[in-house]
């Protein structure tokens, strides 16, 4: 969305005020938040890793150190603090972990290897520089000693190592310039304002959210688009259809100047010709938004209560208390069989590694890479609009969760922490898992002689992504028979514009003054998987019809029509490049083709993905910085130097982006029996209805991709499970033979409803 605004953390920024006008609503709202510690049973057993967890983001003490040592004159950075820091000087613009390389991790958890080094990346704009620029730096080993340096980063990850000053995001320096251009331009027209919008010109009447265009970072022309400033949610309905595009490029801010106007499908290139049209009235005013009477944009209840529908919904739980454990100091989690190590980036949000089922490693990362939205539309918000939410904060939009709404009732809850304008900031509760009923059975079969049925349940990781309008759903699901699942859902406000008449080609009508146009989520995935080994090939089955003969029929008989498989294991990079078919006539295994199940097959994973979508625009707002959405899956040789498909600033550039994805299969390699990561995308096309408002709903906006078993063993991988029901026939019928021993009468109440307390941020 567009008040997205062109900044990490915009809390002190006075143009962008809609952030902290939300901390100021949820500070006064009367919804709560109160931790209750329940009774055992809703606690998970105590657990320790086997080992430290060599992931875990850098700690708020290891964010001060960090920052304290480059501060320090004597790494000559010449840095200032982020506050004081003017457009020419140089300040830290994000510290966070710097993963492990998979070497050096892999011999550490599986050799007995030594720790590997804590290291941080780190953004340094460097205004002062000539020219200007941003550096991307590798700090460490931490905690700090003599042995700490700083190192070019840049060089070793990025396609494009110079990263031009103009992709900077906001800072409060930065951000009161921008108010005083602001202010001017608008100041200039506000008597027009007044009769055309219904308000003068103010900071307090108006919000400005910055729309980013960049191009090659040569120049910095972003668009803004008025919106009435409301006190709560229907701000985001609250767009007037003025706009205006600045020119911001110069690191002297006395060159900084209104590029346009646009109103009505107009465009005027100076305040002083749009003045002139008005009095001449040759402007038309159009009726805007009603602000005292906003209720319908809101998620309050209206409408009478169904029928028993005044009693609470169902809920889960586990009779007999949690069957997952969680070191939570070391983030590692285990659930039947499974184990895993969790992450968080303050760009990338949750991560996984070292997934291990039944002792095996099935992948060694699973990570978010960039969230992508592709607007199309008629004016100049809707058509210009191409994110790349990694930019703007994803990671750090992770939202505290709702105890009894967000997650299950007994979910366990994690906390956050990363580096936020200058300091350490903790988010709590941002993370939960539990383990859910599916409802139904894993599997099951009835006759007549003997009959079974195995209960269903996953294990969940979630979190919620709130990148301004947006809310990401994330989750990573583990099922007991191997599978693992990535599920994006989507719901909060729509991007919407100014309702125009004419814009039926793009947008649909959402309220009396306001539209949501056409646009596209892809969400793309890091899966590095080493599957039965770190060794893996990628199989595609194709499936054909044709015409066969069998020497069992008759010479007469016509050719009998029916499918055949075949089978290829893919060469090189760019044959991994990856579109679904539509009716599964073909499908992708990933696997190690030296390692067999009983029967001959190499033992692999199946794709399997659930109703995905890949990007079908670029052009000047999306050219080359989102090339790993304009496909459903790549499959490339994994590299430390090719770690992640994006980058922060890959949506300030997005022609010169500094991780260039086709470069990461350009080069063909061999992708036979090699180290492979998968990255894969999930999404939906969204064009808006009148049921997105007031939001849009995750049971509807949603897109998987499954990641199962397939001939990696020699049988299904869940008959160990005790919670199933087998029953042969004796002479007088049906006799349960067996109930392993579970005893399904319980021991504990149903978990305890949270009591509701004051709502965080
Ligand atoms: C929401 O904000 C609008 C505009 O500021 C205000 O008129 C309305 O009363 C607010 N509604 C609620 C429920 O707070
Ligand atoms: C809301 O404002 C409009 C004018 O903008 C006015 O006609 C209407 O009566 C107001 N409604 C309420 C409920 O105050
Ligand atoms: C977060 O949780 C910790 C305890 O886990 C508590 O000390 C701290 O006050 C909480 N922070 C906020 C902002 O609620
Ligand atoms: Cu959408």
């Amino acid at each position: 969305m567009y008040i997205k605004v062109d900044t990490r953390a915009s809390l002190s920024s006075t143009i962008m005020m809609l952030f902290s006008l939300y901390c100021i609503v949820a500070g006064v709202a009367a919804l709560t938040h109160q931790v209750r510690q329940s009774d055992t049973c809703a606690t998970t057993p105590a657990h320790r890793a086997p080992k430290p967890n060599p992931f875990k983001e850098l700690s708020n003490d290891e964010l001060t150190e960090v920052r304290s040592w480059l501060m320090d004159p004597k790494q000559s950075l010449r840095l200032k603090d982020i506050d004081e820091a003017g457009l020419k000087d140089n300040y830290i613009d994000s510290i966070e972990l710097w993963h492990p390389s998979k070497a050096d991790a892999v011999k550490y958890l599986d050799q007995d290897g030594p720790v590997p080094d804590r290291m941080a990346k780190v953004h340094v704009v460097s205004g002062a520089d000539n020219p200007p620029t941003i550096k991307t730096l590798l700090v460490g080993p931490l905690p700090v000693s003599p042995d700490t340096k700083i190192d070019n980063l840049a060089e070793k990850i990025y396609h494009n190592a110079e990263i031009p000053w103009n992709a900077k995001t906001s800072h409060p320096g930065e951000d009161r310039e921008r108010t005083n251009v602001i202010s001017a331009t608008f100041g200039a027209i506000s008597d027009a304002l007044n009769d055309l919008l219904g308000l003068p010109w103010s900071l307090s009447n108006y919000d400005t959210g910055l729309l980013p265009n960049n191009g090659d970072g040569s120049f910095r022309h972003p668009w803004v688009e008025l919106m009435f400033t409301m006190d709560n949610s229907s701000m985001w309905f609250a767009y007037t259809g003025f706009f205006a595009q600045f020119d911001f490029s110069d690191q002297d801010t006395s060159k900084w100047k209104l590029r346009k106007l646009v109103y009505d499908n107009k465009k005027w290139t100076s305040t002083e010709s749009f003045m002139d049209d008005y009095k001449a009235g040759k402007i038309t005013k159009s009726p805007q938004m009603s602000r005292n009477d906003t209720q319908w944009a809101l998620r309050s209840v209206k409408g009478n209560t169904r029928d028993l529908e005044d009693l609470p919904s169902p809920i889960t739980y586990s009779p007999s208390g949690l069957r997952y454990r969680v070191d939570k100091d070391e983030r590692y989690v285990t659930w039947l069989d499974w184990s895993f190590y969790l992450s968080y980036s303050p760009e990338q949000g949750v991560m996984l590694y070292d997934v291990k089922f039944k002792g095996e490693r099935i992948a060694y990362e699973i990570s978010l890479q960039e969230a992508i939205s592709n607007y199309g539309g008629g004016d100049p918000l809707q058509a210009m609009t191409a994110y790349l939410d990694r930019g703007f904060g994803m990671g750090t939009g992770i939202t505290p969760l709702v105890r009894n709404y967000d997650c299950s009732h007994e979910a366990t809850y994690l906390d956050v922490n990363f580096y936020d304008y200058g300091a350490g900031r903790v988010k709590n509760d941002t993370i939960c898992m539990f383990e859910r009923d599916l409802q139904k059975p894993i599997s099951r079969h009835y006759q007549s002689t003997d009959a079974g049925s195995t209960r269903g349940v996953a294990f969940e990781l979630r979190s919620i992504y709130t990148v301004g309008n947006y809310d990401y759903l994330i989750s990573f699901t583990l099922f007991p028979e191997g599978s693992i699942e990535i599920e994006v859902d989507a719901s909060g406000y729509l991007q919407t514009t100014y309702y125009n008449p004419n814009g039926d080609a793009w947008d649909t009508r959402v309220s009396a003054t306001s539209s949501g146009s056409i646009h596209d989520h892809v969400i793309t995935f890091k899966i590095d998987l080493d599957v039965a080994g770190e060794k893996n090939s990628v199989e595609r089955r194709d499936i054909e019809v044709v015409d066969s003969r069998f020497d069992w029929m008759d010479d007469d008989e016509a050719p009998l029509k029916q499918k055949k498989i075949s089978s290829s294991v893919l060469d090189k990079e760019k044959e991994a490049v990856i579109d679904w078919d539509g009716n599964s006539g073909k499908f992708w295994l990933i696997g190690n083709q030296d390692a067999k199940n009983s029967f001959g097959y190499p033992r692999s994973y199946r794709l399997m993905p659930r109703s995905v979508i890949h990007n079908i625009v670029d052009g000047d707002k999306m050219d080359k910085n989102a090339k790993f959405a304009d496909h459903h899956a790549f499959v490339t040789v994994n590299k430390d130097n090719e770690r992640s498909a994006s980058s922060f600033y890959n949506a300030f550039l997005p022609k010169k982006p500094p991780v260039d994805f086709t470069k990461f299969y350009e080069d063909d390699e061999s992708i036979k029996q090699q180290d492979l990561t998968l990255w894969a995308s999930v999404g939906f096309r969204h064009v808006p209805r009148a049921e997105d408002v007031p939001n849009t709903l995750f049971i509807e906006a949603k897109s998987a991709l499954m990641l199962s078993p397939f001939n990696y063993a020699d049988e299904e991988l869940s008959r160990d499970l005790r919670n199933a029901y087998y029953a042969v026939a004796d002479d007088e019928g049906y006799l349960v033979t067996d109930e392993n021993g579970i005893n399904h009468e319980g021991t504990c109440s149903t978990p305890a409803f949270e009591p509701l307390g004051t709502l965080p941020y």
